[in-house]
């Protein structure tokens, strides 16, 4: 059974293109594989984004990634996958989980993508360093062991998620971390160590992992993974960002960049192509998608005049469906059920958003967890509507909430509740709405009973009820 887990440990925690054909972006780089943990890099023409790649059977409840892939784009909006480019067996002494990543040009024109992996010694997570002639490699290990571990001084108490940054003065630092131990170091000009201690950065509020460090009109930024209860639900991230003048800081938290997205991890890539400045970010919205089978998008960032960043509108992250056509009467709807937990949200599903994949609770969710079987949702009336479909956005928190075994739309008579006439398929697809017509019915009740698969709950996101014509109103 698929279980929740708390917040601390939920980050720590097909199919259309192939390898070397160019994809659309602005909904996911690629759907052909699952993608996560976006770091990007500018080389000459080219907007460079290595990402991890989640490869967890669906309802997969852990991480399963194995290697890193490279995606290049001539514009920020078609991406081809040049592959995997580095993997855990390039690394002799690791053993799994190849996390998040990110790649820096040294002052010897190499490219150094420094990794974090599971090291097989002492504690879990290490930080291991690549390096290849090229930005697509090929890439071998440069040090034959970590760069950083539990046994480095004053290290994180998860070492991942090393982002890396070359001042103007060629200066180049490491910043890593996670479980909200951020840690930073200078490092040698062979890049391959560290020079002098590690020290914990001061002001990065709400720290809890993946930094993405960069600087723009002499101010230093750092975007990073927070999940307090100010930007995001329980078990979710957002991304905040502090500002320093000086690499090593002291920082001062400047907002949220990113509110949170459809997975529960967040992962920010900021970064200026060709006169525009870019967020790149991973979800859940790819078809099949959730939380261990994320996808890497990307939306355009925007400044404001005092060196702070706007907030960046997520566009790319419809797992598809939009609400069908016609007035949707929930809207106007008293809404009661058999059983909501109490941690989740009863009125979502008759708010009117728009959910971007079947994981997305940025309006809450309506859950049932534990309960199994048959529960139902309830749409009171005043006085009588003409209902002659329903559409139904069902939530799936990859946890103990799965897609319906099925379902069944009934009306109140005037007496008692009985099915509506001649309805079709009560549709369960994820990420989408499901649309199930019947024979119009007047009334100032209608129910969805949901029938749980064996050993899940069930939710939704959002419950419509319509007229049967898409023009017709009863408002
Ligand atoms: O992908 C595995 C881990 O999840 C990354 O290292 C974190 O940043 C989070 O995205």
């Amino acid at each position: 059974m698929k279980r929740r887990w708390p917040a601390a440990a939920a980050a720590a925690l097909v199919l259309v293109l192939a390898t070397g054909q160019p994809a659309t972006a602005a909904a996911p780089i690629t759907t052909a594989i699952y993608t996560a943990d976006p770091a990007a890099l500018v080389a000459g023409d080219t907007l460079y984004v290595y990402t991890g790649h989640d490869e967890a059977p669906a309802g997969g409840a852990n991480f399963v990634m194995r290697d890193w892939h490279v995606f290049t784009s001539p514009d920020a909006a078609t991406f081809t996958d040049q592959g995997a480019k580095l993997s855990i067996s390039n690394f002799s002494w690791a053993g799994a989980d190849a996390w998040a990543g990110e790649v820096e040009r040294g002052a010897d024109g190499r490219y150094y993508w420094y990794v974090p992996v599971n090291g097989n010694g002492a504690g879990w997570m290490d930080i291991g360093v690549a390096v290849g002639d090229s930005p697509l490699g090929p890439f071998t290990d440069a040090k034959g062991g970590p760069l950083i571990s539990d046994s480095t001084p004053n290290s994180s108490p998860l070492n991942i998620d090393p982002t890396v940054f070359t001042d103007d003065d060629g200066q180049v630092y490491l910043y890593w971390g996670s479980y909200y131990g951020l840690r930073a170091a200078r490092l040698n000009p062979g890049m391959t160590s560290i020079n002098g201690s590690v020290i914990t950065p001061s002001g990065v509020t709400n720290f809890w992992e993946a930094p993405w460090m960069f600087k723009r009109a002499g101010v230093y930024y750092l975007a990073y993974a927070a999940n307090d209860s100010g930007c995001a639900a329980p078990g979710y991230a957002c991304v905040r960002y502090a500002t320093a003048s000086n690499p090593l800081g002291p920082w001062t938290h400047r907002g949220v960049v990113l509110d949170q997205v459809s997975s529960t991890t967040n992962h920010p890539a900021i970064i200026e192509f060709k006169g525009e400045w870019y967020m790149v970010y991973h979800n859940a919205a790819a078809p099949g998608g959730g939380n261990f089978r994320r996808s890497v998008t990307l939306d355009k960032l925007y400044w404001n005049t005092d060196g702070t960043m706007r907030k960046v509108v997520q566009t790319g992250g419809s797992g598809g469906g939009q609400p069908p056509a016609g007035t949707n009467l929930a809207l106007t709807a008293t809404a009661s059920t058999s059983y909501v937990s109490p941690w989740e949200t009863l009125a979502a599903v008759n708010d009117g958003y728009v959910p971007t994949s079947s994981a997305d609770r940025g309006h809450g969710a309506y859950g049932n967890w534990n309960h199994q079987g048959t529960e139902w949702l309830e749409y009171r009336w005043p006085s009588a509507r003409t209902v002659g479909r329903v559409a139904t956005y069902w939530f799936d928190d990859d946890q103990g909430i799965d897609l319906p075994a099925s379902c069944q739309v009934q009306y109140w008579n005037g007496s008692a509740y009985v099915n509506v006439p001649g309805q079709s398929a009560c549709g369960v697809s994820p990420h989408t709405y499901n649309v199930t017509t019947f024979t119009p019915v007047s009334t100032t009740r209608l129910r969805l009973n949901i029938t749980s698969r064996t050993g899940f709950s069930t939710g939704v996101l959002e419950w419509m009820a319509l007229p049967a014509a898409a023009s017709t109103s009863n408002g």
